[in-house]
C-alpha cells in the first residue's frame, strides 16, 4: 500500500523538470490584433537545462492544439519545432538560452470557459487552472515550475478601458487610440495562477493596511450598474475581514500593492484565486438584501475568504502536481470554514451545513464509480479532481485532526511552521502533515491513511451496561469497503468524541482514539445506563449503533453538545422516515411514529433554545441524505414518505408553527437575525403542508409580495411554485411573472427564477424545463444559467427520475458537452449514479448513459474527455 511518508520514494514520483525558466518571464498581449480579432501573444524569457539532464534532451513546452503558433526563436534565431498533440518539442537547444515565442489565440469561438475567452459583454477573461495556460501560449504548464512575470497588454482604448493582470502596476500610457499597460508579478508563480482581464467594467475601491503597515489597494471590478447599486459592498467587507483574520490567526500577510477581484457571469466554477487578480463568478460577488438570500450572503463571505486564503495556501505555497491538489484545496476549505464558524460568528449553523454537504454529497461520491482518495495514486483528467472529496472531505479530515488530536492552537502552530518551511515552494500533503507533527510532537503516521485511502469508514458500537459493577463496556469496530484501486485497507486513525448523557445532562465526555479494527473501552463508576452521544465532533464516518427505545429522544432533549442534539434529531428522523419508505414500498398504511412526533414537539416548545439549533432540528433529513442511507434507492417512495411525515408534523403542531412564524421576522443580516428568519421560514413551510388552512396560500403570497429581503421572498416563491394545492396554484403564475419582472436585470436572481421552476417535483416539470430552455433569458454559453436549469432539475426534481426526465437530460448533455466539457462533466454525475437505484430506474438511466456515450463518441475525444471519463467509469460497473 502506498504511504505518503517515505520521502526518498516520493521524490522519484516528482522528477525535476528537464528545463526551467530563469529570471522573469516577459509577456506581451496585443488584444484583437488581427482582422479576425485574434490576440497576439509574445513570450520572452531565459531557459536553463537542469543539472544532470542529458545535453541532447529536447525542450518540451506545453501547447494546446487550437493555438496558432507563429514563430519560435532561440537566442535570436528562428528555431524549428515539432508539434505534438499537446506540446511543441525543440531539439538541439543550448544549456541556457533566451527563447521568444509568438502565437495567436482565438477568443471569440472559445466556449469552453478555459484559457483566454470572452464573456457575454465581450470581456476578456482567463481561466488557467489546472492546464489551460497552454491554451494561451507555449510554456511549462505545471504547478511546480514557478517564475516571476512581467506583462504588457495593448488594446484599443475605447474597447478596453480596463486592462488588468495580476501584480503591481508598472506603467500605463495611451497612444494612437491604444492603451498600453504593464504589470509586474515579482513573486514567482506557476502558470495556472496567471490572469488577465480586459474590457469595460465599473470598480469599487478601498484600502487595507497590513499588520506591517503597508497599504494595499483593494478593487472589485463588476458591471458599472452593479457597482453603482452597492452590490459589491458585501464582498468588499468580506475581503477586509478575511485579510484581517489571516493576519490575526496565522500571521499571514498580503505582499503585493494591489488585490483585484473581477466578477463575470460566464464562469465554470465559483471563483479562481489567480495571484493578485481573483476572477469570480458573479454569483459569489454581487449581492444586495433585495437580491440575496442569507445563504447567498454567507457563501459570498466564505468564497471571498477562500480565494484570499489561497494567497498563502495555494499561491505562495503551491502543489507539486495535481494529485496533491489537497495540499491547497482541502486546507483552504478548512481555513474558510473555520473563518466562517469562528471569526464571522456562524458557529453551529456553519458546522451543520458542512456536515450536511458531507452526508448528502460526499458520502454519495464515495459510494459511486468516481470514488477517489483526497490524495489519489493516479489521475486521468485533472479537471475531474475538483470534487467534494478533495475539497470538503479533505477539510473535514483537517478538522478531525484539529478537534480530535492537536487542538486549535496546535493546528495554528502547525500552519505557521508549514509557512515558515515552505514559503515559495511547491509541496505535498506530506509536507503539511510533517509540519503538524513537528509543531505538536505527535505521530500522524496512521492518520495519513485518511488522505490515501478512499471510502467512508463505518464505526460500529455495541454498548453493554452492568448495573452490578456500574461499568459501561463499549465494543467499537471500524471497517471500510475496499477501495477500487487497492487490495488491502489499513485501519484509519479516528478520534471519536463521545458523551454519556443522563436525564440531567452530561455525566462524562471523552475522545476515543479508534486506531485498530476492534477495541473495547470500559467506563467505571457509571451510576446508570446513559444515552450515548456519538461522534460529537463529526469525524467523517458512518456510525452504526442500535439506539435503545427513547435514547435518541433523550439526546435530542438533553445532550449538552448542540451539534450532537441536532445530529440526534437527524438520526431519529432518518430512522423513522426510512421505516416509512419501506411502508410506502409495501403499500402499507402510513403512520408516523408517535414517540418521534413527541420528541419533535418537545423541541418546538422549548423555551430559550438556540435559534440556529431550532431551525436546523426542525428540518427533516433531506431526500438525498435518505437516499444515501438506503441500500436500494427508490426516489419516489422516499419523496412520498418524507412528504407524509412533513404533513403529519405540520398538522400536529400548526398553532406552534404560527407562533414561531410571527415571532421571528427580521430583516438584518447578522447571525441572530439569520437564525430567527430561518426558524420563521421553516415554520412557514410547515404551515403550508398537511391539511393547511385555505388562507395560508394568501399568507405566503403576502410574504412574497411584501418581503424586504430575498430570503423571505424566495422561501415564499419556492413554496408557491412547488405546491400542488389549488389555492397555491392560483398564485403561481402571478408570483413567477412578478418575480421575473422585478429582477430581470439581475443575473443571479434570474438564475433563481429558472432554478425554482426546474427543481419542482410536481408532474409536468419535464415540460417546464423544455419551455425554460426556449426562454429568451436562457443562454447555453452562461454556465450559471445552464446549471440553474439542469443541475437543479437533476438534483432537485423528482421528475428527473422518469423516462422523459432522463431522456431530456441526456439529450441536453449530448449537445452541451462538446461546448463546455468542464461544466458538463459535473452535470452528468446524477446519471452516472444508476447503480444505487431500484432496478426499473437503473435500466432507464443506463440506457440513456449508453446513448449519451454513443453521441459523444462522434466528437473529438479532446473536447469531451472529462465527461467521458465519468461516463466510462460509470458504465464499467457491473
Ligand atoms: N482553484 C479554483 C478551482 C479551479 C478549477 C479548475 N477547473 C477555485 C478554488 O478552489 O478556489
Ligand atoms: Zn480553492
Amino acid at each position: 500500500m502506498e504511504k505518503l511518508r517515505k520521502p526518498h520514494e516520493l521524490d522519484k514520483q516528482y522528477p525535476k523538470a528537464d528545463y526551467v525558466p530563469v529570471g522573469t518571464v516577459n509577456l506581451e498581449f496585443v488584444l484583437e490584433a488581427t482582422e479576425d480579432k485574434e490576440t497576439r501573444v509574445t513570450a520572452k524569457y531565459r531557459v536553463r537545462r537542469n543539472d544532470g539532464v542529458a545535453h541532447n534532451a529536447p525542450l518540451v513546452l506545453d501547447l494546446a492544439p487550437e493555438v496558432k503558433l507563429l514563430s519560435v526563436k532561440v537566442n535570436g534565431w528562428v528555431k524549428k519545432s515539432e508539434r505534438t498533440e499537446n506540446s511543441i518539442v525543440l531539439r538541439g537547444v543550448p544549456s541556457e538560452f533566451e527563447i521568444v515565442t509568438e502565437n495567436l489565440v482565438n477568443t471569440k469561438d472559445n466556449t469552453t470557459g478555459e484559457g483566454l475567452y470572452q464573456d457575454e459583454e465581450g470581456l476578456f477573461v482567463t481561466q488557467n487552472e489546472p492546464e489551460s495556460f497552454r491554451k494561451i501560449l507555449p510554456y511549462f504548464d505545471c504547478p511546480k515550475v514557478m517564475a516571476p512575470f512581467q506583462t504588457t497588454v495593448i488594446g484599443n482604448k475605447e474597447r478596453f478601458p480596463v486592462m488588468l493582470v495580476g501584480g503591481n502596476l508598472l506603467s500605463r500610457e495611451k497612444k494612437d487610440g491604444l492603451s498600453l499597460i504593464s504589470y509586474s508579478m515579482p513573486i514567482p508563480i506557476p502558470s495556472y495562477l496567471f490572469a488577465l482581464v480586459a474590457g469595460k467594467l465599473g470598480c469599487l475601491e478601498d484600502k487595507f493596511v497590513t499588520m506591517s503597515g503597508r497599504t494595499v489597494d483593494l478593487r472589485i471590478y463588476a458591471p458599472e450598474k452593479d457597482v453603482a447599486s452597492g452590490k459589491c459592498d458585501h464582498a468588499m467587507r468580506s475581503l477586509k475581514k478575511a485579510m484581517k483574520s489571516d493576519e490575526e490567526v496565522y500571521r499571514y500577510e498580503y505582499e503585493l500593492d494591489i488585490y483585484n477581484i473581477v466578477a463575470t457571469p460566464y464562469f465554470n466554477m465559483g471563483a479562481m484565486e489567480n495571484k493578485g487578480l481573483n476572477i469570480f463568478n458573479v454569483k459569489y460577488v454581487l449581492v444586495s438584501p433585495e437580491t440575496g438570500t442569507d445563504e447567498d450572503f454567507e457563501r459570498i463571505e466564505g468564497v471571498i475568504a477562500h480565494e484570499y486564503f489561497h494567497n498563502w495556501t495555494g499561491n505562495r505555497i503551491t502543489c507539486k502536481d495535481w494529485r496533491e491538489l489537497g495540499t491547497k484545496e482541502s486546507i483552504t476549505v478548512y481555513r474558510d470554514d473555520r473563518f466562517s464558524e469562528k471569526y464571522c460568528g456562524w458557529g453551529l449553523r456553519k458546522m451543520i451545513d458542512s456536515v450536511k454537504v458531507i452526508r448528502s454529497r460526499q458520502f454519495a461520491q464515495e459510494a459511486s464509480p468516481i470514488r477517489h482518495a483526497v490524495r489519489p495514486g493516479e489521475i486521468k483528467e485533472p479537471n475531474n479532481m475538483y470534487t467534494v472529496t478533495v475539497y470538503e472531505k479533505g477539510a473535514e479530515i483537517y478538522k478531525t485532526l484539529e478537534k480530535g488530536i492537536i487542538g486549535y492552537d496546535g493546528f495554528v502552530n502547525g500552519m505557521k511552521l508549514y509557512a515558515k518551511r515552505h514559503d515559495g515552494q511547491a509541496t505535498r500533503i506530506e509536507d503539511l502533515m510533517r509540519a503538524m507533527e513537528d509543531a505538536n510532537g505527535v505521530d500522524l503516521w496512521q492518520f495519513r491513511n485518511w488522505f490515501t485511502q478512499s471510502g467512508t469508514p463505518t464505526v460500529e458500537i455495541v454498548a453493554n451496561y452492568c448495573e452490578v459493577s456500574r461499568r459501561l463496556f463499549l465494543k467499537v469496530k471500524q471497517s471500510c469497503t475496499m477501495a477500487p484501486d487497492r487490495t488491502h485497507m489499513e485501519p484509519f486513525d479516528i478520534p471519536f468524541a463521545i458523551g454519556l448523557i443522563g436525564p440531567d445532562g452530561e455525566m462524562r465526555s471523552t475522545t476515543l482514539r479508534i486506531t485498530k479494527p476492534e477495541h473495547t473501552f470500559v467506563f467505571m463508576g457509571v451510576p446508570y445506563k446513559p444515552a450515548l452521544s456519538l461522534n460529537r465532533n463529526f469525524a467523517p464516518v458512518n456510525v452504526k449503533y442500535d439506539y435503545a427505545e427513547g435514547e435518541l429522544a433523550q439526546l435530542m432533549a438533553h445532550d449538552t453538545n448542540l451539534f450532537a442534539r441536532w445530529d440526534a434529531s437527524q438520526t431519529y428522523g432518518a430512522q423513522v422516515l426510512l421505516k416509512l419508505v419501506e411502508d410506502v414500498k409495501a403499500g402499507r398504511e402510513l403512520v408516523l411514529d408517535q414517540a418521534y412526533i413527541d420528541a419533535f414537539g418537545a423541541v418546538l416548545r422549548e423555551e430559550n433554545i438556540d435559534k440556529n439549533l431550532l431551525a436546523a432540528m426542525i428540518q427533516l433529513p433531506d431526500e438525498t441524505t435518505l437516499a444515501n442511507m438506503s441500500d436500494v434507492v427508490d426516489p419516489h417512495a422516499i419523496h412520498k414518505a418524507r412528504e407524509f411525515a412533513k404533513n403529519t408534523i405540520a398538522d400536529t403542531y400548526r398553532s406552534r408553527f404560527y407562533e414561531l412564524y410571527y415571532a421571528h421576522h427580521q430583516v438584518k443580516f447578522d447571525p441572530e437575525s439569520v437564525a430567527n428568519r430561518s426558524v420563521a421560514n421553516n415554520a412557514l413551510s410547515y404551515l403550508s403542508a398537511g391539511n393547511s388552512f385555505s388562507t395560508i396560500a394568501r399568507t405566503v403570497f403576502w410574504q412574497f409580495e411584501s418581503a424586504k429581503g430575498m430570503s423571505n421572498k424566495y422561501t415564499a416563491l419556492s413554496i408557491i411554485a412547488g405546491h400542488h394545492k389549488q389555492n397555491f396554484v392560483l398564485f403561481k403564475r402571478k408570483a413567477l411573472a412578478a418575480f421575473y419582472e422585478q429582477f430581470k436585470d439581475d443575473n443571479n436572481t434570474v438564475d433563481k427564477w429558472f432554478a425554482v421552476q426546474a427543481s419542482c417535483s410536481l408532474t409536468g416539470t419535464v415540460e417546464v424545463v423544455k419551455e425554460l430552455v426556449e426562454h429568451p433569458a436562457f443562454d447555453w454559453k452562461n454556465p450559471n444559467r445552464v446549471r440553474s436549469v439542469f443541475s437543479w432539475f437533476s438534483l432537485g426534481s423528482l421528475q428527473f427520475h422518469t423516462p422523459e426526465g432522463y431522456h431530456l437530460f441526456a439529450d441536453f448533455l449530448a449537445e452541451y458537452a462538446p461546448k463546455n466539457d468542464i461544466t458538463s462533466s459535473r452535470l452528468v454525475e446524477p446519471l452516472t449514479d444508476w447503480k444505487r437505484y431500484v432496478p426499473e430506474l437503473q435500466v432507464m438511466m443506463k440506457a440513456e448513459l449508453l446513448r449519451l456515450k454513443e453521441e459523444l463518441q462522434k466528437v473529438p475525444v479532446e473536447k469531451v474527455k472529462g465527461t467521458m471519463e465519468k461516463i466510462e467509469k460509470s458504465l464499467a460497473q457491473q
